[in-house]
């Protein structure tokens, strides 16, 4: 039997963290997570599997937009048509509020509702059987330990397959259904379909414990292609898994080498040269490239220059190119000296202060904190609610932090030079 495995599709995403430069995309970002998945739909139909399971946050909110449960249910009725059924949970960002309304599915479609371990047989076309467990959230935070409630495989039936959106459990920040991965292995199923983790990440091979990321990647820190997994479970044991490229955006990161001579038309040739080369792989892959660029040796470049950089000048040069629907885009230009806190040398205190500043700013509580005072702002929890769940925007503060305290450092350390 062959089947996809999804997960984090995260439909009604806001892209709010889209810089201004790149507004006119805002419908492209927001589309994209949508398209994401009627590639996914698309390949379930024409491949003919089995079915599809999806494991968890397929909503980027509790409270779901119209436009997304209605594009859901006209995708999950395109897959009711060709006779293939979708099994899904709900994560920590799409918690089912079970005292409201409850989206009815077409019947193709069997939802785990209940914060509590189920089962749900199918039978598949070809007359074998496939036992699910799973749960959803209830509730935004699951701290207790979910995979001591599954039941041993009981062979009941032919496969048995167990879903859950859930993280590793791992030091004091245990939010999301805080498992042992041994645990699992120790219920003798043919698969775990897991969700929560937008990377690709296999936690166990024998039997596969999957995590099949996000198919379409929100921000630069989820770089790189992204899909799901179309997974193969044969008798003895084997299993064929084969990673399904989906994202209609890729977000990517990319180095310009600069040389001491170049003035500004010659970075702007170097980076319009790299968009160049994304502009052609676009014909094969179907895709559009959002790019992250760095200028190594930018210390090279005349000091006015460099700040002409920073200014984002150089950004304003750089022309979005178009292929059709397809674009090749640059969100951020930065300059290597910029990044590497290497103008923290002369003080190896300072320097472990900065990382460890830094650091400290992506864990959750830490960050929550700093913020408070934005997110709690009666504007923004009237009309931006969802800003303080959104990853584009934390790492943009991160990010805007650190160069911040680099700027501002870096000059504290050319003053102490001037006086030597
Ligand atoms: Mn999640």
């Amino acid at each position: 039997m062959k089947f996809m495995h999804l997960a984090d599709l995260h439909l009604d995403s806001p892209f709010i963290g889209i810089s201004k430069h790149l507004s006119h995309l805002h419908h492209n970002f927001v589309n994209a997570p949508y398209l994401a998945f009627k590639r996914a739909v698309d390949y379930a139909i024409e491949k003919e599997l089995d079915f599809i399971v999806i494991a968890g946050d397929i909503y980027d909110a509790a409270h779901q937009t119209i436009y997304a449960q209605s594009y859901l249910v006209r995708e999950f009725e395109r897959l009711n048509d060709a006779g293939i059924p979708v099994v899904l949970i709900h994560g920590n960002h799409d918690y089912l509020n079970t005292s409201k309304y409850q989206v009815h599915y077409p019947e193709n479609v069997h939802e785990f509702t209940k914060q509590e371990v189920t089962s749900y047989d199918l039978t598949l076309q070809n007359g074998e059987r496939v036992r699910f467990y799973g749960f959803s959230y209830n509730e935004q935070w699951i701290t207790e330990d979910m995979v001591a409630d599954y039941p041993q495989n009981p062979h009941e039936t032919d496969w048995t397959i167990g879903l859950l959106h859930g993280d590793v459990k791992r030091g004091d920040s245990n939010h999301y259904a805080p498992f042992e991965v041994q645990a699992m292995v120790d219920k003798d199923y043919d698969y775990w379909a897991l969700g929560h983790i937008h990377q690709t990440l296999e936690l166990h091979e024998t039997p596969t414990i999957l995590y099949s990321g996000t198919p379409q990647g929100r921000h630069h820190n989820e770089m790189g292609d992204r899909g799901g997994y179309v997974i193969e479970l044969k008798d003895h044991g084997q299993i064929e898994k084969e990673f399904i490229s989906l994202a209609e955006i890729v977000w990517q990161d990319v180095d310009v080498f600069c040389h001491a001579d170049d003035q500004a038309s010659d970075i702007v040739k170097s980076v319009e040269e790299a968009m160049a080369n994304f502009q052609a792989e676009q014909q094969a892959s179907q895709q559009s490239y959002i790019l992250t660029v760095t200028l190594r040796d930018s210390d090279l470049l005349s000091p006015h220059l460099q700040e002409q950089i920073e200014r984002n000048e150089l950004l304003q040069a750089l022309e979005i190119r178009f292929t059709d629907h397809l674009f090749v885009a640059v969100r951020k230009v930065t300059m290597a000296s910029e990044i590497e806190g290497i103008r923290f040398d002369y003080d190896p205190a300072l320097n472990d202060s900065f990382q460890h500043i830094t650091e400290q700013m992506h864990e959750e509580e830490h960050y929550q904190q700093v913020m408070g005072d934005v997110f709690n702002h009666a504007v923004i929890r009237r009309w931006l609610p969802e800003m303080k769940e959104d990853q584009a925007i934390k790492e943009e503060v991160i990010d805007t932090a650190k160069q911040s305290l680099n700027q501002q450092f870096s000059l504290a350390f050319e003053v102490i030079e001037d006086e030597d």
